[in-house]
Order: structure tokens, then C-alpha cells, then sequence
């Protein structure tokens, strides 16, 4: 239910917490619809707090107080407190001393949709506390600041909860009468109560150890409902992994005793990283060859990375507010963008991870809820875990780590954590860290983590034959954000390489500085010239190598130039970027074209270009398959004016099959070579040969054709992988075939109880560009595997259609619009954090012609005037109609 006004909370307004939490002693009686929960909390008046004020105000939401008692004996009334419907304020608590405070509260896990907090998934009971969760388990100082360290007793039924969990070692356990069972665990890490987790349930678990540097073994535990026990061997080798690459890279090794993760069927995110006792999403645990694909293989390593690092940056080293969230999450996305590149590919991750920000986070900061990775306000800290603060999050790290070189980035690494370990700390704490260790000034970098927008950054160059000088004239231009009309320059680093005509590098020397492959240009004012010396031609530049910084580029480079780069630039990101860079522009083109109803004919230059790529002998087959990937058309959108859907799928379509019509034989030739019936390979080669078969697939399948439509379904009829079965069932769905209906149900006939799968079904149908889709997705919705209770759910099918299938969902009748907002009031009440995570796809309405502008803000508008609108969806709604 809103408040008439919900509550803006800014960072300026920060201070220390009044009082501390020492020790906290909890018990839980669980139980799906009553459980009880005894909280006894050790505290005290925080020394540093100013306040004068002697009343103590915890936090809760949703509880069943059943009784307050003040040192042991002190049992208090009505008229010592003061229950709100989101606090407990105790009038008076001792100030010179320490005391005890013990509440006694009952939940409803049952009732809890939210999932957040304890809920029940598929009979198990778990916790999600991140950001604000814990206060809807019992009254508590719910701030990442306030670290206490925690023993937790759980009691339950023997048969419906087995197995009992929660953070750090278990250090007793017993029986009781009538069936029952406890279980206490101590974690003797302080840490903030976001951090906390409890599990019970009837779970499996797979075993296995690690040992680490220091020669300590750890054992690790990943627990499962029974019948995925056969999917957990990814997880435990990712986790394996993760541990020794921190060990090797950050010199980090892991504290506890025992690792577990548990995986659960109902979860609004990825996984959580509580401490010892990670609780993630099935999706990112679960793995077999047959029903997860390769890319499914990396998220996992991914993920388990990701989780796994926090040990260090986010539950060791936490956060002191929930602005400061990029401190964890910023820096924990750049390891795990590390940990997969060494891993796999790293052009390839690289490149990943650049189009997704590219696509969606430079959306989200062109919008109407940018905001910098530390944002100053928020109304629902839910909202605020963005593409911004993770993913642009991570682009910073990243360019610390370019600025200081991996030496420099190590050492001031290495004094962040000792400074701060056991802290809850700032981004300036860590930007200072980096600083100290390498004596240097990072004062103007730190306007980024200030700063929202995406910074424009426009080059010209200036070629003196007789100095033999190039000037390289850089600018920066960043648009106002919703509260930021004016910007200060940034500190920008661009990595610039050199490449004469005829291919060969050429070296690049700074005036006064030594000769190298590429240099790192700081650029800090709005303009600045840079001159490189000792060019005895007039070279070509390579400009934002590697993606150095998270800036659009404005260079309009003639097409034969974007040619020359796909073919000689060394650095595998500014390479494939020239392909992606001339796509764009002979779309764009076709684009008009479209629009101006003219024949679609598409430039033979870019036909050659690929064609070149074609007989390239490539190693890298994943990073070949990029090459020959043309830019999405969610790409395309963000290079547009006003978005035209129809023209950009029509006009990209057209490239498409231009290139399958004239570049038939080679396309068909790498299939045939590629094509075999692999299961259970995930090296680099096997995943490389899938992933560049598939791509030729996807290209052919644009020729309509009887043959290609018959491979689509050999391959889809004898695949042993998931990679091979799920991309020939895309192609078979994406396209006119006289088998697709059979198909779809022989895969749900297959894979009906592979919840997972299931997923990649809805997904599947949900995206297809052709006509009918959005009857299909209306259809799908009253399907009986649909629940609208399971957030995986959610997304394969209502998020699909309206993030990833721009054609259908925008389509001028505004009936897509309609579709969302209808889902996103029915999952308001039941789940307001994946609610919100469905405004999404409306907020980019400024983007669209005046008609559609129409119907999707009288859809917002729509929104904010429901009356129950939960704070999550209404921030979400009202920010994007400012
Ligand atoms: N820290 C969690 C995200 C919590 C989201 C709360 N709404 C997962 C992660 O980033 O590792
Ligand atoms: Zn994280």
C-alpha cells in the first residue's frame, strides 16, 4: 500500500546510527505460516552519534510483535514503545551502558509474494535480506553500517525441514520431542544484517573441498531439491575456480570453514551473497548438457564468481549506505568480468560486456531515471541496482585499473583491503586507497562516481607531413541528466593505436615520451590536442581500444576506413567494433530507405567486408561468430532520433538476408564443417565450432528454403546439447517453417519438468519476430506451466516480450503496452520489486513518434493513479514521467 507521499532518502542527509549492535542471538521456530522469531540483541549508544535523543527506533515490517523485553527481566508495555507500520520506536533505553534488548515476533513466510525477507519456494523456506529484508523478519537497526556478529538457532519438524541452515560454522544441533530438530550456527565474522541467511528444507547436497593457498581445507557444500543433483558439477568446478583465482589475482583467500550455496526456484534476482551461505536463483546453478547451453555454462561460472568475490568486496569490506552500493557492486562486476575473460575468451567477454552496456545502460542513462553509480536520492533503494551501478560501476574500476596499470591497481587493491577490512566504507574510501597506494590524484576522477550521463567524445585529426606530427584533437560534451543540467569535464583515459596503410602497426609517441604499440590519453579538459610524433605517413587511428571508457564515440569514419580497421586492427575490441560501426551505418541508411518506401539495396561494401571475414583464418571461433554478428536492433535503436521499430527489424532483416543470399556457400560450407553431434564438451573449441555453426544457421535460415528449413530441423531432432537443440528450435520459430508447432510441443514434451528449460521455451516463442507473436504470448499466459508467483517466469515470457522483442511489443496499436501495464498491476501486489523491473520496458517513451509516446504514457499515467501502487512501481512510473 503507498503512502500518500513515500519518502525520499538522500545521501546528504547521512548520519552515523545512534546506537550499535554488538551481538545478536536469534531463534527461529519455523513453521510455513507461523513462524517465530526470538531476536536478543546486545547494544549500546554509538559513541559518535550527536544525537540527544534517548528513545531507540528499529526497523520491521510485516511482523506479529508478540513481546519486548530490556535486560532480561524487563518486560515492557504499550506505554514504553510505540508500533508504526514500519517501525518500533522504545521510548527509553539505558545510555551509559550496554544493555540487552530481546523481541519476540511471529511471520507468515506463506503469505510472503514479495520474496523478500523468509518466504516459502517449492516447500523450502529461505531468506532474502538485500537490501532492506531483514526488517521483514524481526525489528532490527536494518543499515549496512551497523555490523554485529550473529548465532543463529533454527527448530524444526525433522521431516519437512531436514536440513537447516544458516551463516558460519554449525556449532550444535539435537533433537527434540515430537519429531523436532535444532540446529545453531555462529558466524564469527561481524557483519551488517543484509548479509544474513537462513535455509530449511528438504534439500540434497553435493559435496567437495577446496584447499587453499595458505593449505587450510574448506569444504564446500551446494545444495539442491533431489532430482538436480546431476546439475551441480559446473557450479562446484565455477566455484573451485573462483577461489583459486582470487587467491591468484588479488591475493584473497577464502575465511570460513565451509562454502555453501543453495539453489532455490523463486528468487527476484541472480543470487545473493550472504555470508557462507550464498542463496542463488536455479538458473545460475543448475547445468547439464542437455538442458543448459553455453552460454548458460559462462553466466554460471559468472555468477558463482561474482557471489563469491563479494567475500571480500561487500561482506568483509561493506558498504556504509546503500548510495555507496557501487562500492561493492561496481568493483565485485569488474572481477567477475576478469575472472571470465581469463577463463574463456577475453575479446570475446570484452565485448559481451560493452554491447550490453552499450545497448541497455547507455539507454538507462539517456533516461528519464539516470543517475550516477552513486546516486544522491532514492525512494526504493531496490530500484537503484541498475545496469548504472553495476555494469558503469564496473567500467570505473575498469578505469582505475587502465589509469594505475594492473600493478598500481594491485597495490592500491591490496590497501583497501587492509585499510577497511571489517568496515562499512565509502566509494571515496576506496578511490583514496587507490590513490595513496600509488601516489596519485584522483581528484577529478572522482566526478564519476558523482556525474550521470553518458560523456560524448569527438576526435579530429591533423596530419603535418613536415613534422611528421599527428594532432589528435579530442572533446568531451556530456548532455544534462534529470537534476544535473551542467557537467564538469571528466578525467577520461582513450587508448589510441596507430596503424599505418598498409596494415602494419605504427608506434605512437607522446612528445617527450617513449615510443609504444598504443598509449593511454588522459583526456581532462573539454578539448585537448594530443601530438604523436616520428609519423612518416599519415596514419590511422584506432581510437577507445578495448573500450577504455564508458563514452560514446562520434567519429564519422568513411565506410572503406571501418573496412581497413575490421581487417588490420590488432585489438580484437576496436576490430570488431569497425564491423559493428559500418552495420550500423549501412543500416542506418536502409533505415531511410525503409521509411521513404525506396528498394532495399544493400551496399556491396559491407557484403565484401564480411565476405573477408568469412576467409579469415580464424582461432577464436566465438570471437569470429561476433564478428559476424550484425548489431541488434536494440543496438540500432540507441542510434536513432526517434525509434522506428518497423524500419529498424525490416531494414536489418534485409541486411541479413543479403548476406545469407551472397555469401551462401561459404555460410553453408562453415556449417557443414562445423556441424557434429557433440555432448558434454565446453572447451573453448567445442563451444567455438557450436557457436559459429549456429550463426551460419541463423543466416541461412533467412533464405526460406526447403533444405535449410530441413537442417534447422535435423539438427533441432538429433541435438545432444541444449546449445545446438534450443538455437535450431530459435531459427525454426523465427522463421516461416511447416514444423514449428510440432517442434515447440515435442521440446515442452521433452523438457516438461526441467523448469529451467521450460524458461527457454517461454522465452523462445515470446521473441519471435513473426506475425501472431502477441496472440501466442496472451495464449502462453494462461498456459498451466505460466506462474506469475515465479519471477523466472515473469521474465521468460512478459519481460522477453517486452525487452527483447522491440517489434511486437511496440507495435503501433499500443496493445503491447497495454499487455505490460495490465501485468505489471497484478504482479504490484503480489511482488513489487519484479513489478518495477517491468516499468522498464515504458520508460524510454520520449524515444518513440508522438503516437506511441501517447499510448505508452497514458499507460504509466495509468500506473501511478492505481491506488494500492507499491512504492517500487510508483518510483519507477513517476521518475519516468517527470
Ligand atoms: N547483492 C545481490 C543483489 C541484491 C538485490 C537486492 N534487490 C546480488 C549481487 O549483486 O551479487
Ligand atoms: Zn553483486
Amino acid at each position: 500500500m503507498r503512502d500518500a507521499n513515500p519518502r525520499t532518502v538522500y545521501l546528504k542527509d547521512y548520519t552515523v546510527p545512534d546506537y550499535l549492535i554488538q551481538h545478536v542471538d536469534l531463534n527461529f521456530t519455523l513453521d510455513e505460516e507461523n513462524t517465530r522469531v526470538v531476536s536478543r540483541l546486545t547494544m549500546c549508544r554509538n559513541p559518535a552519534s550527536r544525537s540527544s535523543d534517548t528513545s531507540l527506533t528499529l526497523a520491521g515490517e510485516n511482523l506479529q510483535l508478540i513481546r519486548v523485553v530490556l535486560n532480561e527481566d524487563n518486560e515492557l508495555g504499550d506505554k514504553d514503545y510505540l508500533q508504526t507500520p514500519d517501525s518500533l520506536i522504545i521510548h527509553d533505553v539505558p545510555q551509559q551502558r550496554s544493555f540487552v534488548l530481546t523481541i519476540e515476533n511471529g511471520i507468515d513466510p506463506k503469505a510472503n509474494t514479495a520474496l523478500e525477507g523468509l518466504y516459502l519456494s517449492n516447500g523450502m523456506l529461505c531468506t532474502q535480506c538485500e537490501a532492506e529484508g531483514f526488517r521483514k523478519i524481526t525489528y532490527f537497526l536494518d543499515r549496512p553500517d551497523v555490523m554485529a556478529d550473529f548465532t543463529t538457532t533454527i527448530t524444526a519438524d525433522r521431516d519437512r525441514f531436514p536440513v537447516l541452515l544458516s551463516n558460519g560454522n554449525k556449532v550444535g544441533h539435537g533433537n527434540l520431542p515430537d519429531n523436532r530438530h535444532w540446529v545453531t550456527w555462529k558466524d564469527p565474522f561481524k557483519k551488517p544484517c543484509y548479509l544474513f541467511a537462513l535455509v530449511a528444507g528438504q534439500l540434497e547436497c553435493v559435496e567437495d573441498y577446496f584447499t587453499t593457498v595458505s593449505g587450510r581445507d574448506i569444504t564446500l557444500q551446494i545444495f539442491v531439491e533431489k532430482h538436480d543433483l546431476d546439475k551441480c558439477g559446473h557450479a562446484m568446478q565455477s566455484l573451485k575456480n573462483a577461489m583459486a583465482w582470487d587467491e591468484q589475482v588479488y591475493g584473497r583467500e577464502y575465511d570460513l570453514d565451509l562454502y555453501m550455496i543453495v539453489a532455490v526456484s523463486h528468487f527476484n534476482m541472480g543470487a545473493m551473497e550472504n555470508k557462507g551461505l550464498n542463496v542463488f536463483n536455479t538458473k545460475f546453478v543448475l547445468a547439464r548438457p542437455d538442458t543448459a547451453t553455453d552460454a548458460d555454462y559462462e553466466h554460471i561460472e559468472g555468477v558463482i564468481g561474482h557471489e563469491y568475490f563479494h567475500n571480500w568486496t561487500g561482506n568483509r569490506i561493506t558498504c556504509r549506505d546503500w548510495f555507496q552500493l557501487s562500492l561493492k557492486e561496481g568493483f565485485t562486476v569488474f572481477r567477475d568480468q576478469e575472472f571470465t575473460g581469463d577463463r574463456t575468451s577475453k575479446a570475446v567477454k570484452r565485448i559481451e560486456d560493452v554491447n550490453m552496456l552499450r545497448t541497455r545502460q547507455f539507454a538507462e542513462d539517456a533516461g528519464p531515471l539516470a543517475h550516477p553509480i552513486r546516486p544522491d536520492a532514492y525512494i526504493e533503494i531496490n530500484n537503484f541496482y541498475t545496469l548504472t551501478v553495476y555494469e558503469k560501476g564496473a567500467e570505473i574500476v575498469r578505469m582505475l585499473h587502465t589509469l594505475l596499470g594492473a600493478d598500481g591497481f594491485r597495490k592500491g587493491s591490496d590497501l583497501y583491503f587492509e585499510r577497511h577490512d571489517g568496515q562499512a566504507v565509502t566509494c571515496d574510501d576506496f578511490v583514496s586507497a587507490m590513490e595513496a597506494a600509488n601516489g596519485a590524484d584522483l581528484s577529478q576522477f572522482r566526478r564519476w562516481y558523482a556525474q550521470a550521463g553518458t560523456p560524448v567524445i569527438n576526435v579530429a585529426q591533423h596530419y603535418d607531413a613536415a613534422q611528421k606530427t599527428l594532432s589528435l584533437t579530442l572533446s568531451q560534451y556530456c548532455p544534462p541528466t534529470p537534476g544535473q543540467p551542467a557537467k564538469e569535464p571528466l578525467l577520461i583515459p582513450i587508448t589510441t593505436g596507430l596503424i599505418n596503410k598498409d596494415g602494419s602497426p605504427a608506434l605512437c609517441r607522446l612528445q617527450d615520451g617513449e615510443a609504444a604499440e598504443q598509449v593511454v590519453l588522459q583526456l581532462t579538459q573539454p578539448e585537448q590536442t594530443f601530438v604523436l610524433a616520428d609519423l612518416n605517413e599519415e596514419p590511422i587511428v584506432s581510437v577507445l581500444r578495448g573500450f577504455s571508457a564508458p563514452v560514446k564515440l562520434a567519429m564519422n569514419r568513411p565506410l572503406d576506413e571501418l573496412a581497413f580497421l575490421l581487417s588490420h586492427d590488432p585489438d580484437t575490441f576496436n576490430r570488431w567494433d569497425a564491423g559493428q560501426q559500418l552495420a550500423v551505418q549501412v543500416i542506418s541508411g536502409l533505415i531511410v530507405d525503409y521509411q521513404d518506401g525506396s528498394e532495399l539495396a544493400v551496399n556491396p561494401l559491407l557484403i565484401d567486408a564480411y565476405k573477408k571475414v568469412l576467409a579469415h583464418p580464424w582461432e577464436d571461433l566465438s570471437y569470429f561468430s561476433l564478428l559476424m554478428t550484425l548489431p541488434s536492433e536494440l543496438y540500432l535503436t540507441e542510434q536513432m532520433r526517434v525509434v522506428d521499430v518497423e524500419a529498424i527489424h525490416y531494414a536489418r532483416e534485409a541486411v541479413a538476408k543479403a548476406l545469407a543470399e551472397q555469401l551462401r556457400e561459404p555460410l553453408e560450407a562453415l556449417y557443414l564443417k562445423h556441424h557434429r553431434d557433440e555432448s558434454g564438451q565446453f572447451d573453448a573449441g567445442a563451444i567455438g565450432r557450436r557457436r559459429i555453426k549456429n550463426t551460419c544457421l541463423a543466416y541461412l535460415a533467412r533464405l526460406d528454403a526447403d533444405w535449410v528449413q530441413h537442417w534447422a530441423l535435423q539438427q533441432f531432432n538429433s541435438a545432444k546439447n541444449m546449445t545446438d537443440q534450443l538455437a535450431a528450435l530459435t531459427v525454426i520459430v523465427n522463421h516461416p517453417h511447416p514444423a514449428s508447432q510440432q517442434c515447440l510441443d515435442s521440446f515442452y514434451e521433452q523438457w516438461r519438468h526441467e523448469a529451467l528449460v521450460i524458461d527457454k521455451w517461454f522465452t523462445t516463442q515470446a521473441s519471435s519476430p513473426l506475425p501472431g507473436t502477441f496472440e501466442k504470448v496472451l495464449d502462453l499466459l494462461d498456459h498451466p506451466a505460466f506462474d506469475i508467483k515465479n519471477p523466472n517466469r515473469v521474465r521468460s515470457l512478459i519481460g522477453a516480450f517486452s525487452q527483447s522483442n522491440p517489434l511486437h511489443f511496440h507495435a503501433a496499436s499500443g496493445q503491447g503496452y497495454q499487455f505490460l501495464a495490465d501485468r505489471i498491476l497484478e504482479l504490484n501486489s503480489l511482488n513489487p520489486q519484479v513489478a518495477s523491473r517491468m516499468v522498464g520496458a515504458l520508460t524510454s517513451w520520449r524515444r518513440y513518434d508522438e503516437k506511441r509516446q501517447g499510448l505508452m504514457k497514458a499507460q504509466l499515467e495509468r500506473i501511478i493513479s492505481t491506488p494500492a501502487i507499491s512504492k517500487d512501481v510508483y518510483e519507477v512510473a513517476v521518475k519516468s514521467l517527470a
